[in-house]
């Protein structure tokens, strides 16, 4: 096994005088900041190649994103990413592919909001990230994760997690099971909105949790960052996500369920941030669909979270026993909640 100081050493020629150390909160990858005398210079990630098996699918897409903006906005700022020193965009330790960004000077993430500032920046910045790309031929982007937020697939792998899961967590998640089953219809409102066409395909990212944001000292936002999952994909993706993580100051790790309250002030600054961007891009039919795309993302994780739990948190991983079945727990609790807020 290479060493993460070896593995810097194939990208840069001064490996040695940097420290690398373990750096966010990511579920997917291992992260690393690279710093010079106390100054992060570059992230490392390891990524993580079970759940992305195209790597070259993810570097192909951000540099077409990336020569897009080159000709297209060069002002705006993008995470670049370093090829090694013999120009690729990984190198790999075994089957293991490791990549090099720069860190963005002077700025800095949050994990959770705790001004209204804040949410409207964040969603300001995510659409403002679908609207640049907006004359690009999306055709040219290929699916990183093939049926990611495709809630047919998922409501599937939660039907067959059911067939052939770990019985005892069946058992035990019979109530949230129930709850989940319940919900269905938001599954079969998604299946509408496709075949009728409701949705438009936009270069969408995916991810648009707030940890997913720059900020500069002034609380500005700068840009977004992980692109890994930036493909085409639909509106209520990223603005669902924006409500599933911007709403509550509790994050999806908090297990103390009572402190999940939503604010109506943060509700306001998504779609405020969201509209200067996007209002002239959504549909008349899109813009009715706004509070639907929170059920859609918060419905979809709490489905992802459970379905986890049942097939011994392969997917997600956990840190204790009961980490994924809380996790849902946590998002079923926010879903009643955005419905409370919403009504
Ligand atoms: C994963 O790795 P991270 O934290 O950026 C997941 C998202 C989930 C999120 C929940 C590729 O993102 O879809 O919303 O966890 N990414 C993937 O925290 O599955
Ligand atoms: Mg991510």
């Amino acid at each position: 096994m290479k060493s993460l100081h070896q593995i810097l050493s194939e990208f840069i020629h001064d490996a040695e005088h940097f420290d690398i150390k373990s750096f966010g909160t990511g579920l997917i990858h291992h992260t690393y900041v690279v710093s010079r005398d106390k100054t992060p210079v570059y992230i490392l990630q390891a990524l993580n190649y079970q759940v992305f098996k195209n790597p070259n699918a993810i570097s192909s897409n951000i540099s077409i994103l990336e020569n897009h903006l080159q000709q297209n906005h060069p002002d705006v700022i993008f995470p670049t990413y370093v090829k090694t020193l013999s120009g690729e965009s990984y190198c790999y330790d075994l089957y293991q592919p490791y990549r090099l960004s720069l860190f963005i000077a002077n700025s800095h993430s949050i994990d959770s909001c705790t001004n209204p500032d804040q949410a409207f920046e964040a969603a300001f910045q995510f659409g403002k990230f679908t609207s640049l790309f907006e004359t690009l031929n999306m055709r040219e982007l290929q699916d990183t994760i093939p049926q990611f937020h495709d809630l047919n697939f998922r409501w599937k792998q939660f039907e067959d997690c059911l067939k052939n899961g770990n019985q005892e967590r069946i058992h035990f998640s019979q109530s949230e099971i129930g709850i989940i089953s319940e919900n269905r219809f938001i599954v079969d409102d998604y299946s509408t909105l496709i075949s009728d066409g409701s949705l438009q395909l936009r270069v969408t990212h995916h991810d648009s949790k707030i940890s997913n944001v720059l900020f500069d000292y002034q609380n500005k936002g700068i840009c977004v960052i992980d692109l890994d999952t930036t493909m085409p994909g639909f509106f209520i993706s990223d603005l669902g996500d924006m409500f599933r993580t911007y709403l509550a100051e509790a994050t999806e790790e908090e297990q103390d369920f009572e402190k999940i309250i939503v604010r109506k002030s943060y509700y306001d600054a998504i779609i405020h941030g969201y509209s200067v961007a996007m209002e002239k891009s959504l549909t008349q039919t899109e813009k009715n669909l706004l509070n639907y795309s929170g059920e859609f993302m918060i419905y979809m994780q709490a489905l992802r979270f459970l379905t986890d739990f049942i097939n011994n948190d392969i997917y997600y991983g956990s840190k204790y026993e009961l980490h994924n079945f809380n996790r849902a727990k946590n998002q079923l609790k926010l879903l009643s909640e955005f419905r409370t807020l919403i009504s």
